[in-house]
């Protein structure tokens, strides 16, 4: 680790004193433009070892950011609690800031680049004013994969500095990589908290103004006031969805909100696929799920991200650009994801859960009871009699956990392989109480693009703004667009069309939800475990040894095409989670409608004409 400190910036001008090891003019001239915009007064140069971990951490408790949790129940453990108003990603403060707005599309918040420098440049204007600015080097992907690519996100939080080193190959290894004259995406991140001399910090600091900004085709993130999460860790959603996916259409690839899993059956016959499902709509618990049925494995690739591209074979192969998991605790338990629950016995850093009486964590759904006293989320005195008089709870709801991938004890051997895994088949689900049935299988490749394009979800605490309201979600990828989704929507049929014309076998593509209630508002369909019925289908359709029955939109198992084995499921019940309901169809084709008439501005033809033939079977 190297320190450069505010003097030397003054005395030498635009150069700064970068490591020996750092041989990028380009990136060292770009770290000094920044410190002389934001005006730090140190700069450290992050390693990535191990030391500068404990070491930024051991700060952390020392200023009050983060707790030390107990040694002997969660050895470096860590728990930090967030300002109460800087919880999730703030969707209405993220702007695509390309030069023309329908590049941008009716999906995105917009402004034009210079209208947005200008408003940004007085902000960061000396925003890191007594602070450390951090030099966070990272690789979305394997070192040197061909698919991975390179991001430096300078940041003034320590909070941000240690969970990049969880999620992403962060350290001194990436200028290896880089060289002299390497790409990398730069990233500029505040908490927008500059301290006055002798000031003293908060916690949690950051700005009541939020941007998180994207310039998508000078490649660049800036982000002003929030410390959280995808608003802040660079890595993920801004880079490695907003910004790839742009980086991925002019390169002929997909950035993805999926995860990726391994399935190997009894017979050792072992498949890859990649799934996407909007925020907190389980894709963690997806990714390491046990199977219910004997003899199948599942082992993880990925939680939330899948950049992926096509292979000289022309099948899609798929790395996880991150390496570690920014996963939603409440509600995990040693029966809904013991995997997960295994993975955070140590080394894990805690958002916004609540503090024991023993100096452990606890969150709603951990435990059946909950503890006697708890301290909550919020530095509050919370017992169960409190939470149910006020309706508070313990921990937020989007409360987090940051832990390594390396921990998960259902690692797919895979994970790290630069070549990334083939991919067989892609899963588009949401939430919804109603109306979309367990699973549907695509007749073909534009009919599962028409599926993933207008899918919908019941919206949930990741991202701030009302929750449970069904809003159209396209691919997941809603929030995580960097560019037009009509575009989107075309290159996700080019590739289609480019891999048929090798030859080569397309991935099937499948509707799923797992979320249908009852008249009691209580969810049918078990999920978690017994998801592995559906995969099984799926990956037996696949290989051509299932049957199902063609409907109004593509091919579903009839009760008989599933494995019962050791679940009490009746064919009534079945039938209320697949039950197509034809007023409700029609409703929800209004809907697309809507949603096709909003993205009409380049919407594919084959998309309307989907609809269109849909409509037409629907009313048969
Ligand atoms: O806060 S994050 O954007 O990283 C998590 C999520 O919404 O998926
Ligand atoms: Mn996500």
């Amino acid at each position: 680790m190297s320190q450069t400190t505010a003097n030397d910036i003054a005395a030498t001008g635009a150069t700064i004193n970068a490591p020996a090891y750092v041989k990028h003019p380009k990136l060292i001239s770009w770290i000094a433009d920044i410190a002389a915009l934001t005006k730090p007064d140190n700069i450290v140069w992050c390693d990535g070892s191990q030391e500068e971990y404990d070491r930024l951490c051991a700060q952390m408790v020392a200023s009050g950011t983060m707790k030390k949790l107990n040694e002997a129940k969660r050895p470096n453990s860590y728990l930090a609690c967030s300002d109460p108003t800087d919880v999730a990603r703030v969707e209405d403060r993220t702007f695509i800031c390309s030069e023309k707005k329908e590049d941008a599309g009716p999906t995105n918040n917009w402004m034009a680049p210079a209208e947005m420098r200008a408003t940004l440049n007085p902000l960061f204007d000396g925003c890191m004013k007594g602070r450390t600015m951090y030099v966070v080097p990272f690789s979305m992907g394997p070192l040197g994969s061909p698919i991975a690519h390179i991001g430096v996100e300078l940041s003034d939080s320590p909070y941000v500095a240690v969970n990049m080193r969880i999620m992403t190959r962060m350290g001194k290894a990436v200028y290896d990589v880089l060289g002299s004259d390497g790409d990398f995406v730069p990233c500029v991140h505040t908490v927008g908290a500059p301290l006055a001399a002798g000031q003293q910090d908060v916690a949690w600091p950051c700005n009541a103004t939020k941007y998180i900004v994207h310039y998508p085709e000078s490649r660049e993130i800036w982000s002003f006031g929030s410390g959280y999460g995808g608003n802040a860790l660079l890595g993920k959603k801004c880079f490695a969805l907003r910004i790839a996916s742009t980086m991925g259409r002019d390169q002929g690839w997909l950035a993805e909100h999926m995860l990726i899993l391994g399935v190997e059956s009894p017979e050792g016959k072992k498949h890859y696929v990649a799934a996407a499902f909007p925020s907190a709509c389980g894709k963690t618990n997806f990714a390491m799920l046990i199977p219910a049925i004997k003899g199948w494995k599942v082992t993880t690739i990925g939680d939330d991200i899948a950049w992926i591209k096509p292979g000289k074979d022309g099948r899609l192969y798929a790395i996880n650009p991150e390496a570690g998991y920014f996963g939603v605790a409440p509600g995990t338990n040693t029966a809904t994801n013991s995997n997960c629950m295994a993975s955070l016995t140590a080394n894990t850093i805690f958002t916004n859960v609540a503090l024991t009486d023993d100096g452990d964590v606890w969150w709603e759904g951990m435990t059946k009871e909950a503890p006697a006293h708890l301290i909550d989320w919020q530095g509050k005195d919370w017992t169960p009699a409190i939470g149910k008089e006020t309706g508070r709870k313990a921990a937020h709801p989007n409360a987090r956990f940051t832990v390594a991938a390396t921990q998960n004890p259902v690692i797919d051997a895979a994970w790290d392989d630069p070549a990334g895994v083939p991919i067989s088949a892609f899963i588009f689900g949401g939430r919804r109480s109603t109306t979309v049935p367990l699973v549907t299988e695509a007749r073909n490749w534009i009919e599962g693009v028409y599926m993933a394009a207008t899918m919908g979800s019941e919206t949930t605490a990741a991202a701030a703004g009302q929750q449970g309201v069904v809003r159209r979600d396209p691919f997941a990828m809603l929030p995580f667009m960097g560019y037009n989704m009509s575009d989107y929507f075309q290159h996700w049929l080019d590739m289609g069309k480019k891999i048929d014309a090798i030859g080569a076998t397309l991935p099937s593509i499948y509707c799923v939800n797992w979320f249908r209630t009852d008249e009691n508002g209580k969810f049918v369909w078990p999920g978690f475990g017994d998801n592995m019925r559906v995969l099984k289908w799926m990956l037996e359709r696949i290989e051509g040894k299932a049957n199902g029955i063609e409907n109004v939109f593509g091919v579903t198992p009839t009760f008989d095409d599933l494995s019962w084995d050791g679940l009490e499921f009746t064919e009534e019940q079945f039938h209320t989670i697949t039950s197509i309901d034809v007023a409700a169809w029609e409703e929800e084709l209004v809907l697309h409608t809507e949603l096709f008439e909003k993205l009409a501005y380049r919407l594919p033809a084959e998309l309307e004409a989907t609809r269109v033939a849909l409509k037409n079977r629907l009313s048969m």
